[in-house]
């Protein structure tokens, strides 16, 4: 799977993230990433031709002018190249950073379906349905003119969503959290998946993102996981993130996340574009890559992806016991996810998905401390 975030030297670039649809754009001045998978395998391995870029700009003076923006297949209208593997993506509510990540070789084209033994392995704490907007929606999106495969589709979403939230569950959980994924549900409890129909056949995440918008999803704080399609899998894009603030003004908190996942790839792939829309992976974490994901292969959201840093790539750093290297979430708990992170730590001091700040995450211990700690600030 592909899979792409980068990194942008802090502060170069502003977008506007939190910006509601038709509000006048924020302009919080905001880093931002985004998110791929093997440069190497991937990189416009999607048909994607490459930009040109300009001799030896740096990604900090690039992509602040209007005719620096061209086509880009895969991504949108408005897109630029930042010359560093990433992308930088003009769209209505400001301009976003991504990188796309395609699809691992031996992921590629394959079509995973529904299996009853894939949930027997129970969370450390189910998914929590949330009636706010602070949630993950999952939508199956049908192209204009594509088949309606929902009754495929909707189970296997579903299912994905809930391997993603056992996987994190599971990991707070051995490092004492008692934590699951916010989600919006149906009358039965069980994650609902909204079923629409495109108006259009671009699979670009801009397209992807306005279609969204069109037909009103895009809502403050919500994460919508979109599974474009029912074909082969052919990996996965979402917007970045490069706000380190640990608390709960970070950016990624009222932005409105747009996860896209092409077609019937592992749950993986969702989990990891989900991860880059909770502001996965920081540029500046101990093992990151620099350019949105993390080094430490055996993780869901580590690949090589030709990021400054992915010079420190390697796969044996937490040994994947089944050759997966999608295998942990945060190997060693230090880039991105740790409930009780050590005082002085990178995640202490900086956004952790596992924070009571992240509105993503359900910790019903969060209030508890807010209480007795008397305190108005969330701790993690
Ligand atoms: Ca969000
Ligand atoms: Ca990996
Ligand atoms: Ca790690
Ligand atoms: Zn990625």
């Amino acid at each position: 799977m592909k899979k792409f975030l980068s990194v942008i030297a802090s502060g170069a670039i502003t977008v506007s993230v939190m910006a509601l649809p038709g509000a006048a754009a924020a302009g919080t001045p905001v880093p931002v990433a985004a998110a791929g998978r093997n440069v190497d395998d991937h990189a416009h391995a999607e048909g994607m031709a490459p930009h040109s870029h300009g001799p030896s700009a740096s990604a900090a003076q690039r992509c602040r002018r209007a005719d620096e923006f061209a086509p880009e297949p895969g991504l949108g209208d408005r897109v630029c190249a930042l010359g560093n593997g990433q992308f930088k993506v003009r769209t209505a509510h400001g301009d976003m950073v991504t990188h796309i990540d395609a699809p691992l070789a031996k992921d590629k084209g394959v079509r995973d379906a529904v299996d009853p033994s894939a949930t027997t392995t129970l969370a450390a704490r189910s998914h929590h349905c949330a009636s706010d907007s602070y949630r993950i929606q999952l939508v199956y999106l049908i192209p204009a003119g594509a088949p309606d495969a929902s009754a495929t589709m909707v189970p296997l979403i579903r299912q994905h969503f809930i391997q993603s939230n056992a996987m994190v569950s599971n990991r707070a959980a051995e490092y004492g959290g008692d934590l699951s994924l916010r989600v919006a549900c149906d009358a039965s409890g069980q994650p609902a998946v909204r079923v629409l129909r495109s108006s259009h056949n671009n699979s670009d995440i801009g397209a992807i993102d306005q279609e969204i918008a069109r037909q009103g999803q895009r809502t403050t704080g919500q994460d919508n996981v979109v599974y474009w399609g029912d074909g082969g899998c052919g990996g996965g894009v979402a917007y970045g993130s490069g706000d380190t603030r640990p608390g709960v003004e970070n950016a990624v908190n009222n932005a409105p996340g747009i996860a896209v996942v092409y077609g019937r790839c592992p749950f993986t792939y969702m989990l990891h574009e989900q991860g880059h829309s909770m502001g996965a992976v920081l540029p500046n974490t101990p093992n990151s890559s620099g350019a949105g994901h993390c080094n430490d292969d055996s993780d869901v959201m580590c690949y090589k992806d030709g990021g400054p840093h992915s010079g420190n790539y390697r796969s044996n750093v937490c040994p994947s016991p089944n050759g997966n290297l999608d295998y942990y979430w945060d190997c060693n708990v230090n880039d991105y996810f740790h409930p009780n992170p050590q005082a002085g730590s990178f995640l202490a001091r900086n956004w952790n998905l596992a924070r009571c700040s992240n509105r993503m995450v359900y910790r019903p211990n969060c209030g508890v401390a807010l209480r007795t700690a008397g305190v108005g600030r969330l701790r993690s």
